[in-house]
């Protein structure tokens, strides 16, 4: 278990060998039960289908040119808005065939500004409320951050993913700076479960070690005309400054998806999962009639990085959130 001090050396050291972390009960059941209800009343309540452009969460072909890039998209960096499950549409009709509350795949990008509930798990011992409600005992998210190398860690984006049953969609292979890029490349996913994830209903899984062999060869951009994103090979570093790789055993670009390669993430509701933005990582569709709702941020290094004025994601007036104020 990490600390109030963040990762101890035995965490650190499986994260630079692995290029992802479990950390069990980073989140108490009191936290986990008050995220939920949020996430339900943010469903039942705060997403309406009146005036929505129905736009589903796409992650794209193999070449990823389908990737979900419309104005309501590219416009949620500084909102919080819901992106519906491509499984929820009728094929025949086009007509959404589930109930609203059920059709979300997830709600983003900016909870953790926003949200006053998602909020407190970036907030952590800084909130002035910590040590006597629901959220007593969070992990903080800071002293993490720093115990990875980040100087001025920056949250830039934050999403429930919902994996609705029977029709939650699969996440295919990605390294998470492909679609959060900076140069060099520095961001890491803290990943919370909120309810149990297991091979059933969807759990992450990972290519260990693929965050030293695995460059990024690609980037989601914006389109030069203005008309959406597209994926593009990475003009800049494929790895952060403080990997040393050989070439001799870089993952293939053709290779990324060998299924024997990927070990299962299974993990308990109140986990947090720590992924290098390098790292090879999947989740499969949730046939399964149990939901999988998680809660996710990234963090980039604020201090001595470029951050691409063509992804996707671009900064809100104030900036990207300090996770050191
Ligand atoms: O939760 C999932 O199924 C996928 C999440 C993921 O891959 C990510 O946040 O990078």
């Amino acid at each position: 278990m990490a600390s109030q001090e963040g990762l101890t050396p035995g965490q650190v050291a499986a994260f630079e060998q692995d290029g992802y972390l479990v950390i069990p009960d980073a989140l108490p059941p009191s936290a986990v039960a008050a995220l939920l209800r949020e996430t339900h009343r943010l469903l039942e309540e705060d997403f309406t289908l009146e005036g929505h452009p129905l736009t589903k969460f796409q992650t794209g072909g193999d070449d990823g040119q389908e990737h979900v890039g419309d104005d309501y998209f590219l416009g949620s960096g500084d909102q919080v808005r819901f992106f519906l499950e491509e499984d929820a549409f009728d094929a025949t009709t086009g007509q959404l065939a589930k109930p609203k509350e059920r059709a979300v795949n997830k709600i983003g990008h900016y909870l953790h500004v926003l949200n006053p509930v998602f909020a407190r798990v970036t907030a952590g011992a800084s909130s002035p409320q910590a040590k006597e409600d629901e959220f007593a005992g969070v992990l903080p998210v800071a002293p993490i951050a720093r115990s990875l190398g980040f100087r001025d860690p920056r949250c830039l984006q934050s999403m429930i993913i919902c994996k609705q049953p029977e029709i939650g969609g699969a996440v295919p292979p990605h390294q998470d700076s492909t679609f959060l890029y900076t140069d060099p490349p520095s961001a890491v996913g803290f990943w919370y479960a909120l309810e149990d994830a297991t091979v059933t209903n969807g759990c992450l899984s990972f290519w260990p070690g693929s965050h030293k062999t695995a460059p990024v060869r690609k980037r989601l951009m914006r389109r030069d005309d203005r008309t959406g994103t597209h994926i593009v090979d990475n003009p800049g570093p494929q790895f952060p400054d403080n990997i040393k790789t050989g070439h001799a055993d870089l993952i293939p670009s053709d290779g990324e998806d060998d299924a024997s390669k990927y070990v299962l993430g299974e993990v308990k509701a109140g986990s947090l999962v720590l992924i290098h933005g390098n790292l090879l990582h999947k989740s499969e569709k949730n046939l399964s009639n149990k939901g999988r709702i998680i809660y996710t941020f990234h963090v980039i290094e604020g201090q001595g990085t470029l951050y691409d004025k063509k992804n996707w994601l671009q900064p809100p007036a104030e900036g990207f959130t300090k996770l050191y104020a």
